[in-house]
């Protein structure tokens, strides 16, 4: 039996750059990129060195580019500098200074624009507040903040100090914020009164108050009022924002950082038990988010870049806020939902704002889908000129959608694969170079040795399916998981000998393309067949009347595994036992027998986490008939598995 992954379905469709774009891009053609990956890989730190050089401003220059202890790196030894004063001061000396960092706009449509030098003012004058709240450098702060420029501003002011910022994702419950708080010993936490979802109010600060009861460890709350929803002050330990900001002045200088002083701490849902502290240090994370922010969006200086992802997620982070306010670009923040109050709330946004680089997950595009042409179609979209997708492979329909539909045929689509872990985007295309085909994250960045692997730590032959693992330490990646430094050994660096491992399975295809086919926990084995979940779940997106699709396997005596499909059909389908058929056979057609469905369930939704991620741990025990026992904290939306529990036809 064959321990490697299967691949069935083949995608033939290539898009090539344009003339015109290639002859604007950084890089300008496949060629120029080959050579300066081979350099890079033949000398990482030399690469890396020149980079950080460049791209960062520097306090003091580093001694050493890398020490490597395996597992355990440290990039720029020696060096010191601050990543906010990288985000900010720099740009103040020339025109970015009256140049807009941030555009927001709220879910009510309140809309507020700060240049960078206003951004600056605000970032000084809030890091004022916490070092008159006694925090200093080292100590650990959580963030639990609407999608607002204040959440940038708290983040921003911690690097400023030298603090450690958590982030929990707005929409995470009390028992996530109380078990992050006890993790990390965080001192102070910064929310908000509450925050707009789908026309209703999110009670942040009641949950947080939730999560501190019997709580000893927090100092002091600082809540932002954005919602004017009515709250509880704790005496003594609450305080508001905006009287907070009444004390304090617009000067504060930034701390002198070491180059591995931790950054932040992100939380990631582990596959079982007690989340995971993911923590980035400060100069190699920001050189990575800087650098592929440069190269992945082409990005110049008139543009105006919107990434959709909550700042909760290690998107928001490195896409919304660091990478591009390293660069000095114009950011669009979005506070609500992006069908609120109708589906066409994120196309009418684009069009008012000319947003030029749209970077968004597959699962956000297959719900656009899914809600039908006519809510892009409204609006005029022209000013796009690239595109991205992130969280999740892209099925190769979705992709000709985004990209007909929404890019009008003529914008690049940036297929960016990455981790929390990771910090920074690691295979992806370079708009002006890499030739396009739908479903591919294309080809490893700069300095990236990424490589697919058997059980044996070998290199496969092309088309083979493998584990995807990365060969060289990177500067942005996670230097361990907060507090258990075993457990980071075990998970990353243990799997494959001398690599890291990324929990996920790819092949690479004659051309050196990386195709994700899912995570290995999720691989299939039917009848001694190994077979990724996203080639059957892209045959079954291909079908017309299908939305998204979900594959997981169900315990079967005689195959092993019986291949089982949840399936959401378009707004405009009915389900009926031969549309079920028809779909079954439509898998066999495309993929062949061994991956049609023994069986199909229509479900109005899937479960996915917050950030769009379909849980099919969840589904696999629904489909085995069994009950749902890990762990729930990260799933969106509790109704929908209600629902399909309830669904066995
Ligand atoms: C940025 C982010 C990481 C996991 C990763 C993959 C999956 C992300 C892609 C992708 C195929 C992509 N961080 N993933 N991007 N799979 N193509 N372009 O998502 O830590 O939340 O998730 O997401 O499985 O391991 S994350």
């Amino acid at each position: 039996m064959s321990t490697n992954i299967e691949s069935h379905l083949v995608e033939n469709r290539i898009f090539k750059p344009s003339k015109e774009l290639s002859k604007k891009a950084h890089i300008t053609s496949l060629a120029e990129y080959m050579e300066l990956y081979r350099k890079s890989i033949i000398n990482p730190e030399k690469f890396w060195a020149k980079q950080a050089g460049e791209l960062l401003f520097w306090r003091k220059k580093w001694k050493t580019v890398l020490e490597w202890k395996e597992p355990f790196a440290k990039w720029f030894v020696g060096g010191k500098l601050n990543v906010s004063e990288n985000c900010l001061d720099r740009h103040l000396t020339g025109a970015t200074r009256n140049k807009a960092a941030l555009i927001w706009e709220g879910e009510p449509g309140d809309k507020v624009t700060l240049t960078y030098q206003q951004l600056h003012r605000e970032v000084c004058k809030f890091a004022n507040v916490l070092k008159r709240n006694h925090i200093k450098k080292g100590d650990r702060v959580i963030i639990y903040m609407p999608m607002c420029p204040e959440a940038a501003i708290a983040m921003l002011a911690c690097a400023r100090i030298g603090a450690i910022h958590s982030v929990v994702f707005g929409g995470f419950s009390s028992e996530s914020i109380k078990d992050r708080i006890k993790d990390c010993g965080a001192r102070m936490v910064i929310t908000a009164d509450g925050g707009y979802r789908r026309g209703a109010i999110v009670p942040l600060k009641k949950n947080v108050d939730d999560a501190l009861k019997d709580n000893e460890q927090i100092e002091r709350v600082i809540v932002f009022r954005r919602a004017n929803n009515e709250i509880h002050i704790k005496e003594g330990r609450d305080a508001w924002w905006h009287r907070e900001m009444e004390y304090v002045d617009g000067n504060c200088p930034p701390e002198l950082m070491d180059s591995e002083d931790p950054l932040y701490i992100l939380y990631t849902s582990g596959s079982t038990g007690k989340p995971k502290g993911i923590m980035h240090t400060s100069a190699g994370y920001l050189l990575g988010t800087a650098l592929t922010t440069k190269y992945v969006f082409d990005l110049k200086s008139e543009d105006i870049y919107w990434c959709t992802a909550d700042i909760g997620w290690v998107t928001g982070h490195s896409y919304t806020v660091y990478g591009p306010l390293c660069n000095g670009a114009t950011v669009l923040i979005y506070e609500g939902a992006p069908n609120w109050p109708e589906p066409d709330r994120l196309w009418e946004l684009i069009e008012e704002y000319g947003v030029t680089l749209l970077y968004t997950a597959p699962t956000a595009i297959r719900a656009f889908i899914r809600w039908g042409d006519e809510y892009p179609n409204q609006h005029d979209l022209s000013s796009l000129r690239l595109l991205g997708t992130v969280g999740e492979p892209i099925n190769p329909e979705a992709w000709m959608w985004y990209h007909t539909v929404i890019g009008g045929g003529r914008c690049p689509i940036v297929d960016t694969w990455w981790q929390t872990e990771t910090g920074a985007i690691m295979i992806t295309p370079l708009p002006g170079a890499t030739p396009l085909k739908p479903g591919s994250a294309t080809l490893p960045f700069f300095g990236i040795d990424a490589a697919v692997v058997d059980d044996q730590g070998e290199e496969v032959p092309p088309n083979v399916g493998g584990k995807l693992v990365v060969r060289k330490p990177w500067p942005s990646m996670l230097r361990t998981i907060w507090g258990d430094k075993q457990r980071y050994k075990k998970q990353y660096w243990s799997e494959v000998k001398g690599c890291y491992f990324t929990g996920d399975g790819a092949r690479r295809d004659k051309d050196g393309y990386f195709w994700i086919v899912g995570r290995i926990d999720d691989v299939l084995n039917v009848a001694g067949h190994r077979l990724g979940t996203s080639e059957i779940e892209s045959a079954l997106v291909s079908h017309p009347c299908v939305a998204e699709a979900a594959v997981v396997g169900r315990p079967d005596e005689i195959k092993g595994q019986a291949v089982v499909a949840f399936v959401t059909l378009k707004e405009k389908e009915h389900p009926t036992p031969e549309l079920r058929e028809k779909l079954r056979q439509h898998v066999a057609t495309a993929i062949g027998a061994i991956a049609k469905p023994d069986d199909i369930r229509f479900a109005e939704g899937l479960p996915k986490t917050r950030s769009g991620k379909i849980m099919r741990r969840l589904l696999k025990e629904i489909a085995g008939g069994g009950q749902v026992t890990g762990d729930t904290t990260t799933l969106e939306d509790f109704n929908v598995l209600a629902k399909l529990k309830g669904v066995h036809d």
